[in-house]
């Protein structure tokens, strides 16, 4: 394993130790199985990776991170838990594994969803409150409440929902994935760049997020186009099947391959001036080039 694949896998299994401890032994078995099943089930936590990645290079620690952090991944595993809903995206398959509602049924799964983003929330208000009601931990709080919300992730979902089967302008297209996907990619960097108290480097990295988001989308586009469901965990070709403007049908595979590097390279440009930026570099590069 190369320093990069090495440095990724530890701040991996930090990640998943904190997640597989936030449940406590006296909450109700049904629920918390559920949200475990998902939670647990092998994503790529890239969104607290960002979040500690972010804090690290610029002078923090990932101590001061990993709960915020772990909160992302939180409400990011509720959004996916729902998005595969038969009255959303309707999925069978996520994470190699069968969708929450598959194996719980949607009662169970809608309640998972709504259980991982509240304990989002608890942690946050327990960073917030261990760390003695500091603006950065509530600036912090605010900044993930804002990206997953209307005005984030959710908004950029209600776009979604009422674009199926509609042609769409670029405008949208872009103005859609920036929220429904890129708030939450954005936020974690944001997090972490203000747990280092670095706010003269906001400019910068709210730079680096938009443009890792748009990037992160397309290449999700693609690789529903031309991916292999085995090294996905999900199924292919879903967008296709429900209509779904994406990138790929309304720039084809070759430009949007072009603009996925991209916006790649300006979100690496933005950040050129991070004395310790050669892990997020790397990240970077390797978000660009995934195969899953
Ligand atoms: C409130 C009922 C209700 C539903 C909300 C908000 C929402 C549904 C869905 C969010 C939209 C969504 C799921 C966007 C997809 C973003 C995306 C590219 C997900 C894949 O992320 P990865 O590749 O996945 O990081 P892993 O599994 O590795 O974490």
């Amino acid at each position: 394993m190369n320093d990069f694949k090495c440095e990724l896998q530890i701040k991996q299994d930090k990640i998943n130790s904190y997640l597989s401890n936030i449940f406590e032994a006296n909450n109700i078995d049904s629920i918390v199985n559920a949200m475990k099943y998902s939670l647990m089930a092998g994503g790529k936590r890239i969104r607290p990776v960002l979040a500690v990645s972010f804090c690290e290079a610029l002078g923090g620690s990932d101590d001061d991170i990993i709960p915020m952090a772990c909160s992302i991944e939180c409400i990011h595993t509720y959004s996916l838990i729902h998005d595969d809903l038969p009255e959303m995206d309707n999925d069978d398959y996520r994470r190699g594994k069968l969708t929450n509602h598959k194996v719980f049924g949607q009662g169970m799964a809608v309640l998972a969803g709504d259980g991982l983003l509240n304990t989002a929330y608890e942690i946050m208000f327990e960073a917030i409150r261990a760390h003695n009601y500091s603006k950065q931990y509530v600036d912090a709080a605010y900044t993930i409440a804002k990206a997953a919300g209307v005005s984030g992730m959710v908004g950029g979902q209600a776009i979604d929902i009422t674009s199926e089967g509609k042609k769409i302008d670029e405008n949208t297209l872009h103005e859609m994935h920036k929220l429904k996907t890129g708030a939450l990619i954005k936020a974690p960097c944001i997090v972490g760049t203000i747990i280092a108290g670095r706010y003269d480097m906001l400019n910068a990295v709210n730079e680096y997020g938009d443009n890792l988001g748009i990037a992160f989308q397309i290449i999700d586009d693609i690789l529903d186009f031309t991916g292999d469901s085995k090294k996905l965990g999900k199924s292919v070709g879903k967008d296709k099947e429900e209509n779904k403007p994406t990138f790929v049908t309304v720039y084809g595979l070759d430009k949007s391959r072009k603009l996925a590097l991209e916006y790649s390279s300006k979100a690496i440009e933005s950040i050129k001036s991070i004395d310790n930026n050669e892990f997020l570099l790397e990240l970077t590069k390797t978000l660009l080039n995934r195969q899953n």
